[in-house]
């Protein structure tokens, strides 16, 4: 495979303005033919250039220009293009292809997902259905007609409207449907299956009525409620925050349960992964929940940050994802707690994210160089790509950034643009340069800020020094500084927030600011503070960086009751956990009694016993920093260290805190037991410290609390609880009470694979000893397919993700057990094969021993032949 880079970008030398499609679907093969109305592209200069379209694993059965047929010495054929002459500046394209969506197994392009037909287009997969230019700067308005066996097949679906259907003979029947809107080939999509669909309306601002529908399996109907309401509340949502209406006239979502991401944006046919849309009470967790709501959000939104306003190449990608996870946050975040989301999206970005900006495929938000684009739909491009966003919305307030999107897509509806016209959009609609700041799109690697104080008592000033600075990443040695804005606030010794006045300036400026870093070392000084304040800085995690002041766990004690940001509350918690669990990592690793310091236990009863505190906080509080997390800010990471200090703060914690988690924990069930299921953020909230508690009362090991989480496993009548207790025994000694929730548990969902594959994770997560052979074991279990993701994702990925200590095992176990799924994954379905090894490519992160015998499993996997260009990119960048 080759490099593609960003700096070789060329406008496409011929347009698509009509693409015209035909399927014909059966059980051994599928026709596809096209249609595709074509011209030259003006703005790419003179002459008639050949035209090469895209085509992968198609069968070519005819091909003709203008009506006349091509022989094949009229064009040239490679296993990824097909090269012809055209003739002049106008001229059609016919050609037929025979496919194989029944033996697709890599879910790219079209294949069967159990007995239905669907697709997955984005990145490069229309290229597998027929021949085209496949590239998103190319846009064309598609009509698609579909033609299936009428029984198996009664639903029949693409983009756009339905405008014309009739029945063939033999049991045949055929559906036509247009899409009004020009698009990129990456947003086509078909679906045909015997689908029962629940359907509701939507009167838009303008009040125009939309039909919507959520195709799903005849045994799903009953989960697509939560969904529906989700997708309503979006279409709301976006018409209130936004200004951006719905365009067709119906809206479409498909449930499949073998899909490679969590959902994709067709338009008007979002097609999803099963476990992105159906929920209910029973059968998900409250975290499913907010995951359906937060997904059809998401791709809702993409109808404008993505569909009609794409991205000009694939470089390009975080244009509509980084700025589409931002909105889907702002969404989730005023549906329900915004403490609450962004505490889970920083403590996300900081584990996963910061990880990848500090491995092997680091690269930045809009990346310069590619072999596989797959591998790019990255934590980076995402997650970070959405702070990046977040920041512009700091910098430039609420209203500003209003303007800015306004002026972004009215600007460049059905247009192809890239993440420099998003820019020059929030620069101008506001007055701003941007110049620097658009060094987060090209520099990788997490900033460090260092940040150091010093009172004048004499002058009643505060200085404080940021020094920032980012570690080198692969091909960039050297970087530039970033502007950082850095919310801050300081608090007085009452815990009051002082009115900040920054030297030369009249008057004090608010009792929260953002200052806006843009130098290496930058020093600001505040005036007219009587007494030496305590800072409270990067308040709501204002910036996607490390930083770092010496605080002392006292003072973090402090700023965990008093701080006035919410965020910043439990972030001071958080390092008083770091801290607290470094000492006892270090313990540890002496060859100590390990000693927790009784800081923590005081801090977080006074958590415990604040009884005005949002429970979801408290919980939240309550959670010790992850081991993922304790990982990514180590030096060199200890994993059974890290695992054993873990562990025994949690124990010491269960035992210290025991009456007051006890008392919570029965109060919250009682509520539970008395009142429906709900899915608001007070009920989750109610069961998250609920189910956080009684985590740590089963540490006692009390006959009590076991006899509490088996009624709560029994008797729950949702999903939350019921694989909380799951969970908690599956942790515990209680090895006879263990095997039979185990047992019961899967005898009772055995038909019902998200649910199965909560139970797959929740044994392939527990760091009890034998971690590595229950898995193997599990995978022989009737519910386990390699071929489907969800189930990978399930049980391979939770073992080397999750379970740190099983699976970095010293003997090497996990990391040759892994290498081998990814080998076997390559041949199947390389992009899931490429993301599951993930875990190896932190080999850095490791002591020598460990180092050696992961280099080694990337190794054999390297030299096991015939790799994807997924698989290869990753692994010879990992060993680069
Ligand atoms: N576009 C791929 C799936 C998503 O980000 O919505
Ligand atoms: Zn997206």
């Amino acid at each position: 495979p080759k490099m593609i880079y960003l700096k070789d970008y060329k406008v496409p030398d011929y347009l698509i303005d009509e693409t015209h499609l035909t399927f014909e679907l059966f059980e051994d093969h599928t026709l596809v033919h096209a249609q595709l109305v074509m011209r030259r592209n003006p703005e790419a200069g003179e002459g008639l250039p050949a035209l090469t379209l895209d085509g992968q694993e198609l069968e070519l059965l005819s091909i003709s220009l203008n009506d006349r047929e091509l022989s094949s010495a009229d064009y040239q054929l490679t296993d990824s293009h097909l090269t012809l002459q055209p003739d002049s500046a106008s001229f059609v394209i016919d050609s037929s292809v025979r496919i194989h969506p029944e033996t697709n197994t890599a879910l790219e392009g079209l294949y069967k997902s159990g007995s239905m037909f669907c697709t997955q287009c984005e990145a490069e997969g229309f290229r597998k259905i027929t021949y085209y230019l496949d590239r998103p700067d190319v846009m064309s308005k598609f009509t698609t007609t579909v033609s299936a066996e009428q029984h198996h097949y009664p639903v029949l679906l693409s983009n756009g409207n339905p405008i014309a259907s009739g029945s063939e003979e033999g049991g045949r029947h055929w559906a036509t449907w247009e899409d009004p809107f020009k698009k990129p080939a990456y947003l086509f999509a078909l679906v045909a299956g015997d689908l029962w669909c629940v359907e509701d309306t939507f009167t838009t601002m303008s009040q125009r009525e939309v039909a919507l529908r959520i195709y799903v399996e005849p045994e799903n109907i009953d989960k697509c409620q939560h969904a529906m309401d989700s997708l309503k509340r979006s279409m709301k949502w976006d018409e209130e925050v936004y200004g951006r209406e719905y365009d067709l006239d119906i809206f479409m979502i498909v449930a499949v349960n073998d899909f490679n991401m969590g959902a994709m944006e067709n338009k008007g046919l979002n097609i999803f992964n099963s476990s992105c849309v159906l929920a209910k009470a029973e059968t998900a967790t409250d975290a499913a929940h907010q995951r359906v709501e937060a997904v059809v959000a998401h791709e809702y939104f993409h109808n404008w940050s993505g569909n009609r306003v794409t991205c000009r190449d694939w470089f390009q990608l975080s244009l509509k994802e980084g700025f589409t996870v931002f909105r889907d946050a702002e969404f989730s975040a005023d549906m329900h707690s915004r403490t609450v989301k962004r505490i889970e999206d920083v403590a996300y970005l900081r584990t996963h994210q910061f990880a990848e900006d500090a491995g092997p495929m680091a690269h930045p938000v809009r990346p310069d160089a590619f072999m596989e684009i797959s591998n790019f739909y990255t934590l980076t491009v995402y997650e970070k790509g959405s702070e990046v966003v977040r920041m512009i919305h700091t910098l430039v307030g609420a209203e500003g950034f209003r303007k800015g999107s306004d002026l972004y897509f009215e600007r460049h509806d059905g247009q192809a643009v890239t993440c420099d016209d998003f820019i020059k959009a929030m620069e101008e609609a506001n007055g701003i340069d941007l110049t620097q700041f658009k060094r987060w799109y090209s520099q990788a690697g997490t900033p460090r800020v260092v940040v150091s104080e010093s009172y004048d008592a004499a002058a009643n000033s505060y200085r404080l020094k940021f020094q920032q600075s980012c570690p080198p990443t692969p091909g960039q040695a050297e970087k530039l500084p970033f502007v950082i804005p850095v919310e801050l606030g300081l608090l007085d010794a009452q815990g009051r927030e002082m009115p900040l006045q920054l030297i030369g300036e009249d008057a004090p400026v608010g009792r929260s600011r953002v200052l806006q870093l843009t130098e290496a070392e930058q020093t600001f000084t505040f005036v007219n503070l009587p007494e030496k304040p305590l800072p409270s800085l990067l308040r709501g995690f204002s910036a996607p960086v490390k930083l770092s002041f010496p605080y002392s766990r006292d003072q973090l004690m402090f700023l965990m009751q008093h701080d006035a940001d919410g965020f910043n509350r439990w972030e001071a918690g958080q390092q008083l956990s770091v801290q607290v669990l470094q000492d006892l990592i270090a313990q540890q690793q002496r060859g100590e009694q390990m000693v927790l310091d009784q800081r923590l236990v005081t801090a977080l009863r006074s958590v415990l016993e604040n009884d005005s505190l949002d429970q979801a906080m408290v919980a939240e509080m309550l959670s010790l920093p992850g081991e993922g997390y304790l990982i990514e800010i180590s030096e060199v990471a200890d994993v059974d260290a890290i695992h054993a200090a873990r562990e025994f703060a949690r124990e010491q914690l269960s035992a210290e805190l025991f009456d007051l988690l006890w008392q919570r924990y029965q109060r919250n069930r009682e509520l539970s037991r008395n009142s429906a299921y709900v899915a608001q953020a007070e009920h989750f909230a109610r069961r998250s410290l609920q189910n956080i508690a009684l985590s740590y009362l089963m540490l006692s090991g009390k006959p009590d609390v076991l006899a509490a989480c088996l009624e709560q496993f029994e008797k729950a009548d949702n999903m939350t609880e019921r694989l909380t207790a799951l969970a908690v025994l599956v942790n515990s000694p209680f090895e006879k009470e263990k095997a039979l929730a185990l047992e019961s548990f899967a005898d009772y969902f055995k038909d019902n694979p998200l649910v199965m594959d909560q139970w797959f994770s929740v044994q392939a997560a527990s760091a009890l000893p034998g971690a590595l052979q229950r898995v193997e074991q599990l995978m022989q279990h009737l519910a386990f397919t390699l071929k489907n993701p969800n189930k990978v994702r399930a049980l391979i990925g939770a073992f080397a993700g999750q379970n740190f200590v099983g699976f970095h095992a010293a003997d090497g176990s996990g990391y040759r057990f892994l290498a081998d799924q990814v080998i076997t994954l390559n041949g199947l379905n390389p992009q899931i094969a490429s993301r599951l090894l993930a875990p190896l490519t932190r080999w850095r992160k490791y002591d020598s021993a460990r180092q050696t015998l992961m280099k080694a499993q990337l190794q054999r996997i390297l030299d096991s032949g015939d790799l994807s260009s997924d698989v290869f990119e990753v692994v010879s960048k990992s060993l680069a």
